[in-house]
């Protein structure tokens, strides 16, 4: 297993918390982070990790006490490298490291499998990104999800191609991941409740591809006005290069996993003004916004990078963890779980509350076009 765990905090400090008469009343708990942090998704995994050692940071200078004790908030990190065997296997390691909690993992491809282990184990996740349904579709109390899921990103871009673009012709490409799939099955779902007469091509691909020849010239003879990719952005990328290569001319849409900072830099110039409409599976309007900057400017501050996508939803997990064990007084899973199910948390991406399969209650999305090469919102819809 290529799995490598990152344990911030001095382990040291850790160890001598019981002999230390000073620090005997300092309580570990321990929270896993799981994303890919190697391969080729592993700049969403820096993301994700970031979101969440900021959130650490701040929990462990505000100095929280559950039961008495001072709480040392500890993330063990862990690459699942977006691959559903290594996901489980690193679920298991996390439940035998005795975790309070887990924020995770990125991909619904390794989230959905993941969550039955954490599932048996009693332990609460909460995924910050994965966004296809079966996740919490499966009847467990443990998970939950703080952004909207593939029938609200699938549909909204759906209805989208037709009554914005006026699409009539429409290539529909997935990278065959639980979540590529799961968006595209929705987007042709929701663009085809628009409109009856929609035809649909579709193509397949898989999440390392980086060759597209073959599906683009079956496309192109198609002449779509609207290309949809279910992915992300490491392929999602090079397939604008080898669209503009092959003179294709159409509008790229897709989810969340392209609507990235990143997208930009991998498609190049494959990538034109107002080219690409992408959805994030959040968003915040009116006095919120002013949040969401500010928290975008210090993460540019303590990382020295831009926001790639979740970080902010993923700093509002820890976050609201946290919360569930200070209103419980208690970091055990059985205890601080039924507070979770139940909390109502502000946070920077907005009021994060779950229904009773642990979905978030009013998810929001936000359409992002890209203009000279940075992204631009659209529109934050309901
Ligand atoms: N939601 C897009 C990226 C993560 C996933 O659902 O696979």
């Amino acid at each position: 297993m290529r799995s490598k765990a990152i344990l911030l905090a001095s382990a040291g400090v850790v160890a001598m918390a019981s002999t230390n008469p000073t620090l005997a009343q300092e309580l570990v708990v321990k929270l896993g982070h799981v994303a890919p942090m190697s391969g080729g998704q592993a700049h969403y995994g820096r993301d994700n990790a970031n979101g969440a050692i900021l959130a650490m940071e701040d929990l462990n200078a505000k100095g929280i006490t559950l039961g008495g004790k001072k709480v040392k908030f500890q993330l063990l990190m862990e690459d699942d490298a977006a691959d559903p065997k290594q996901g489980t296997a690193v679920a298991q390691k996390l439940v035998d490291a005795k975790v309070n909690g887990v924020i995770g993992h990125l991909n619904s491809g390794t989230t959905i499998p993941a969550s039955s282990i954490y599932h048996a184990a009693g332990i609460p996740q909460i995924s910050p990104s994965a966004t296809n349904p079966k996740y919490t579709q499966q009847g467990f109390k443990t998970a939950f999800r703080v952004v909207a899921n593939d029938s609200q990103l699938g549909s909204t871009l759906g209805r989208y191609a037709i009554d914005t673009l006026k699409a009539k012709q429409v290539a529909v490409i997935d990278d065959r991941t639980a979540y590529g799939q799961g968006v595209a099955a929705e987007f042709i779902k929701g663009a085809k409740a628009k409109s009856g007469g929609l035809q649909v091509v579709q193509q397949y691909t898989n999440d390392k591809a980086t060759d597209f020849s073959a599906i683009l010239t079956a496309i192109k003879s198609k002449k779509p006005e609207v290309v949809f990719f279910g992915g992300m952005d490491n392929v999602g990328g090079p397939m604008l290069r080898q669209m503009k290569q092959l003179g294709i001319n159409a509008k790229f849409m897709g989810g969340d996993g392209i609507c990235t900072a990143e997208l930009s830099k991998l498609a190049g110039d494959g990538l034109s003004d107002n080219q690409v409409i992408c959805a994030e599976a959040g968003g915040v309007t009116g006095a919120k916004e002013k949040d969401m900057q500010a928290f975008v400017e210090r993460y540019k501050k303590r990382f020295n990078m831009e926001v790639q996508l979740y970080a902010p939803y993923v700093y509002d997990a820890v976050m609201t963890m946290a919360a569930a064990m200070q209103k419980a007084g208690s970091a055990e899973p059985a205890k601080y779980l039924p507070e979770l199910a139940k909390i109502k948390h502000e946070g920077v991406t907005g009021n994060i509350e779950f229904d009773d399969k642990g979905d978030i209650r009013n998810g929001t999305l936000t359409l992002f076009t890209y203009k000279g090469g940075k992204k631009e919102k659209i529109a934050v819809v309901r």
